[in-house]
């Protein structure tokens, strides 16, 4: 399987680069950037969403599966991208969204209308009195999860906005609908898919949810899961031997994913999970911040990656995407240490048993955006907490700093090219604000600097194409009891590479037996390997011994 050396970066096509003028990123301003990806080295771009929607969650409420949003460009457009990157090394991912559309698609708009067959693409259920939801389940969103339809006495299900209706999958005809919609874009020349809470499709039973919780015990994981996904991949990109494709999991389990992303279970190639991303949840709440509990995130890493390896599955390895706040901010240090940690950051990930997935601006280290004023947020999920959080009593202060630490928009703002106004992003005011960053946090200034973090990710991306050990090796965890380090070996064959990664801003020792054991890479120049170690703030070393 090719997936063992691949890389893959991810574009938030709104935010990547705009090309017309209009404060919109585009396909065309892709095209401009290619050679910059190029330099990076990596193999695939996943694209979130560019197909037709009314944007109230930003291409996630899909409102036509198969035209582009002519903001975003054309087919043509779109033909021109696929050949330009190919030119360049670089195959598409394509964003699929299954478990919802917009109620601005067609088949939404005819199930209104009436429609017995369209009516039966999504999920109805009778009230359990006037006024009062089937079942006691939460939108991800906020609020019930559940808007009713007095046409039909009758409500929909919207496990995410009340814009975007769940579909019914039992129905056979809206898999078939999902197949063709791949069928359609693999027609296009497109062979890698991320497939879109994936693993929500499945519902089961609709009782309120006893721990009066949200219902998501009910709806994740399902117990047709498998057989939809089996069903899929035969019948659409199962049929290409070059396809890559991932499904985003959503608070799912390490059994369940050994099935999804197992070798010969013919589902998919990989898995998203998102545990290790809220070890700084307070009680498990989004919106309540705790620091990063680190020895929980070392045991979280550890387990996934025992776990799938043990049955020969494979994770995506990530830190960053469109739904989290900058890893930098996050785990690292933004300020003092901003090149060390987001360096360090990049080590830990990389050289785990997956593939890695890069978010547009990591490589060059961008903060959280830190707006100060609510207008400044897009971001539906952010907006709509903002006022539950607010009538929850938190101060507004207080909402403020949440969203500063939590809200999507940290992750949306404008990618950083130079330190103009806009960032090199647009010449117009773009849909959403930059960051403050961009004067100090830039590619420009990034790729004259030899020691920067780009220049770092190129040498990860470099060993993973080139070091079997990186790309098949066994993954064995180590110092597992150390509270600063988080350390593991793998292995292949006779040789080893040791990853030795100091999560905190101060120094600390650690003891390994390191004889024979040459540095690969560390973000000190001077560092050096002995039995007992002192780490600096943030330092990473790579070692290797064949
Ligand atoms: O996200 C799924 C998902 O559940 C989240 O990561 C979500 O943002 C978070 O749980 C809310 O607290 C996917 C997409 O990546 C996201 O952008 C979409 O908004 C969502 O599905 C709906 O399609």
């Amino acid at each position: 399987m090719s997936k063992k050396d691949k890389i893959v970066y991810q574009i938030y096509p709104k935010s990547y680069q705009d090309s017309n003028h209009d404060g919109w990123g585009d396909i065309q301003g892709v095209i401009s950037r290619l050679d910059y990806l190029k330099e990076l080295g990596i193999n695939y771009i996943w694209f979130n969403p560019m197909i037709v929607s009314p944007q109230r969650d930003n291409g996630y409420d899909v409102a036509d599966y198969r035209n582009f949003d002519p903001r975003y460009g054309t087919m043509e457009d779109f033909e021109e991208l696929a050949s330009e990157a190919k030119k360049r090394g670089i195959d598409i991912m394509f964003d699929m969204v299954f478990n919802h559309t917009s109620t601005e698609h067609e088949w939404f708009k005819r199930a209104l209308a009436g429609e017995e067959k369209y009516k039966n693409y999504y999920i109805w259920k009778k009230g359990k009195a006037p006024g009062v939801p089937p079942n006691n389940w939460q939108s991800k969103f906020a609020g019930s999860a559940w808007e009713y339809v007095e046409k039909f006495d009758e409500w929909y299900l919207h496990l995410f906005d009340v814009t975007q209706a769940d579909l019914n999958w039992e129905n056979p005809e809206v898999r078939k609908e999902c197949a063709d919609i791949v069928n359609f874009w693999r027609s296009k020349g497109v062979h890698g898919f991320r497939f879109d809470v994936i693993n929500l499709i499945s519902k089961s039973g609709y009782d309120d949810d006893p721990n009066e919780y949200d219902g998501r015990q009910f709806y994740t994981d399902g117990p047709r899961e498998h057989e939809f996904l089996k069903e899929l991949n035969r019948n659409s990109f199962g049929q290409d031997e070059d396809h890559l494709t991932v499904g985003e999991m959503s608070s799912t389990t390490i059994a369940n994913c050994v099935g999804y992303a197992g070798e010969d279970s013919n589902e998919l190639d990989m898995v998203f999970s998102f545990h290790h991303l809220k070890v700084d949840y307070k009680n498990q709440m989004k919106w309540e911040l705790q620091d990063p509990d680190i020895m929980a995130l070392k045991r979280l890493l550890t387990q996934w990656q025992l776990g799938m390896q043990e049955k020969n599955a494979w994770n995506a390895l990530f830190w960053n995407c469109h739904d989290q706040p900058r890893s930098v901010s996050r785990f690292g240090n933004d300020k003092e240490y901003r090149k060390e940690s987001a360096k360090m950051l990049a080590a830990a990930i990389h050289m785990l048993r997956g593939t890695p997935y890069i978010y547009q601006g990591e490589e060059i280290g961008m903060p959280n955006a830190y707006f100060t004023d609510i207008h400044e947020y897009v971001d539906v999920e952010s907006t709509n907490i903002y006022d539950v959080l607010l009538k929850e009593g938190k101060s507004e202060e207080e909402v403020l700093h949440i969203l500063q630490e939590r809200s999507r928009d940290n992750a949306r703002t404008p990618m950083q090219w130079d330190d103009t106004e806009n960032a090199g992003f647009s010449d117009v005011t773009p849909w959403l604000r930059t960051a403050g960053s961009y004067k100090e946090v830039n590619v420009k200034d990034t790729l004259k600097d030899p020691d920067s973090i780009f220049r770092f990710y190129q040498e990860l991306i470099r060993m993973r194409k080139e070091m079997p050990v990186v790309q098949e090796g066994l993954f064995r965890p180590l110092l597992e009891d150390h509270e600063k380090v988080f350390a593991y070996e793998r292995k292949y064959g006779d040789e080893s590479l040791i990853c030795i990664n100091n999560f905190f801003g101060e120094e600390t020792e650690a003891e390994l037996p390191l004889e024979g054991y040459e540095i690969l890479l560390s973000n000190y120049k001077d560092a050096v390997l002995a039995d007992r170690i002192v780490l600096r703030p943030y330092e990473t070393i790579i070692a290797y011994k064949k």
